[in-house]
Parts: C-alpha cells; structure tokens; sequence
C-alpha cells in the first residue's frame, strides 16, 4: 500500500472502525492519531455505524476511515466499510492480516500485515502489529521521524520484556485464585485495558471488566476484595491521578497487578506484581506491550483451568453473521 494515500493526508477526520479486539486496537489508535498527529479521530465499532449511521457521521466533512480486522471477512466490519465507500463515498483503508478476503477487495487501500495471522481464535500478535501499523503510518502523515524512529527500537526491546514477563505472570497466577477481574487505563491506555479484560474473558473465560482508570471510583468499586485482580495500565500523563486511585483500591483490599514504564514508591508499595517496563522511548512508542500481562495472565489462568486457550468455548475465530 502507498501509505502516503492522499486521501489520509486530506482528511480532517480519521474514523478507526473494528469489532471485538480490532475496536480495541480501534480505540488506541485513535488516541495515537490524535496525539500523533492532531487530528480529529474516533472509534468506532462496526456495528455502531451499521445501526445509527447518522449519529455516527453526522456533520463529518472530511472523513476517511481505518477500517480494522484480522481475518478481513467478519461481517459487521465488511459491511461497514462497503456502506462508507459505495453508500457514503468515504475512503477506506484495510488493516488486515489476511490479504484477497472481503475487506481488502472492498476498501481504497489496504494496509497488509499477514505475517501477524496467528491461528488462534484469540487474537495476541495481531493485535500488537495493527495497533503498531496505524501508529506508524501516523508517523508517517505527521512526518515525526523520531517516532518512527523509536517505533523501529520496540519490537527489540519488547521481544526482551516479553521474555522476562513469561515466567513472573506464570508464578502470580500460580500462586493467586480470584473471582474476577478489572482492567483500568486512561486516554490511549483504555483501549489496551479493554483488550486486557477480553483477554481473560477469551482465553480463561473469567468475569472481567474495563473501565477508565477515574471511572471506577464512581460506583464499580463496591466491587472490590481480595478476590478482585485489577490491572492498572498506568500513563504517565495520568500518573499521579491514577496512583491516587491504586492506592485507594489497595486500601479496600483489592489485589493489585500494575503496568508501568517507571513506578515511583507509591506504585511499588501498592502494587503486589508490579510490571516496569523502563523502556527509553516516547510513550506512545511504548503502548502495545502494555497487552502483554493480559494476554499472558489470560493464558496461564486458562492453562490453570484446564481450559484451552487458543479455542475458547463459544467463540469462533471470524464472526459471520447468517445473511452472509
Ligand atoms: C474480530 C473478532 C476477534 C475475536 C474473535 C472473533 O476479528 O471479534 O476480535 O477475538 O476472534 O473476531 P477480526 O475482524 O479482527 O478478524
């Protein structure tokens, strides 16, 4: 694809268009655009714009959408992207890790990563390299050559995180039983958090919630115990704030997993596995390995389940609905 697809420089608004984790790497990457960028974007999913398509695109002038899926067949998604184009005569990029499948013949341009395709229903390295493609390819309309710099050091330095992460997050849930789960983050952080409660529902078929790091003091806290892991994926653009909430959450007794590039003391002694990254790099350089200890606790509290993870019960790798 020619990412200098004129009609993604023209565009005044960026619409990031998914279903299930591909909305969730929808909400990050609008995040990332804006910031990126500063552009006006919004994600959206699929189904949203199907069923109030006049809420969705009222008075937007100027549009193009990222229209976002794996398999590039799920039909809500394949559907959406035909009603911008032939219908309302907005451009569409395909981000896909499946080339000649619906999505791509339908859209303007695509955005190709199928080396990402992994076979599990569950999707863990896909999200990752989509949510980095639409990162990049901000970048690259923003002409930020340091960020695209730092994008190229990730893969590097996660691959290393990765591997140190694999054998602490196997020990926690070794060594923890709990009843359910919250997964908190703020800004380009509340799609990762999201992801991260899909993850555990998906591969462990645990009850897990997500909210904006702020939001879960406004009722959904009654919820907490000891029982109750919940992640924080802390920004450092929110830090202080969301520290105030982890400390307050480990004062109602909550189990307390965190995500972070630095801790200061209040994190470290809040926290009962404290995850930090400490990579040198821009901070929305470093978004996509905060899925890591998600998608790693959801394996191994599946694994601990006797369940597999890679098929989870219900799911199917590619939702096709009956009329298609
Ligand atoms: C979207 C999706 C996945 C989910 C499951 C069903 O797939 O909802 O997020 O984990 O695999 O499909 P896609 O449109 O990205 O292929």
């Amino acid at each position: 694809m020619d990412l200098q697809c004129q009609y993604f420089h023209d565009a005044t608004e960026l619409l990031f268009i998914g279903c299930g984790s591909s909305y969730y790497i929808a909400l990050a990457a609008a995040a990332s655009w804006k910031m990126i960028t500063g552009r006006r974007a919004r994600a959206i999913a699929a189904s949203e714009l199907l069923l109030y398509p006049n809420l969705v695109l009222a008075d937007s002038s100027g549009v193009a959408a990222a229209v976002i899926s794996r398999s590039g067949r799920t039909s809500e998604t394949v559907r959406a992207a035909e009603f911008l184009e032939r219908e309302k005569d907005i451009r569409t990029l395909a981000v896909t890790g499946t080339r000649t499948q619906p999505l791509d013949q339908i859209a303007s341009s695509t955005l190709g990563l199928p080396p990402c395709d992994e076979e599990s229903t569950v999707m863990t390295r896909s999200f990752t390299a989509m949510l980095l493609g639409l990162q990049y390819l901000a970048a690259m309309v923003a002409g930020d050559d340091g960020l695209i710099a730092a994008l190229a050091k990730l893969p590097a330095v996660a691959e290393k995180a990765m591997g140190a992460l694999h054998p602490r997050i196997r020990e926690f849930v070794a060594s923890h039983q709990f009843d359910d789960y919250v997964c908190l983050g703020q800004g380009p952080f509340y799609g990762l958090a999201c992801e991260t409660a899909l993850k555990l529902t998906e591969m462990s078929v645990s009850y897990a919630q997500s909210f904006h790091t702020l939001e879960f003091r406004h009722g959904p806290k009654s919820i907490v115990s000891p029982k109750t892991l919940l992640f924080f994926l802390l920004s450092e653009q929110g830090y202080d704030s969301e520290c105030d909430v982890l400390q307050e959450m480990k004062g109602l007794g909550a189990t307390i997993l965190t995500i972070a590039n630095h801790a200061d003391k209040r994190a470290r002694e809040s926290s009962d596995l404290l995850i930090e990254l400490g990579f040198d790099l821009p901070e929305l350089a470093r978004l996509a390995p905060y899925v890591f200890a998600g998608q790693f606790a959801g394996l191994y509290t599946g694994l601990k389940k006797g369940l597999d993870p890679d098929n989870p019960r219900n799911l199917s790798r590619v939702v096709i609905l009956d009329d298609d």
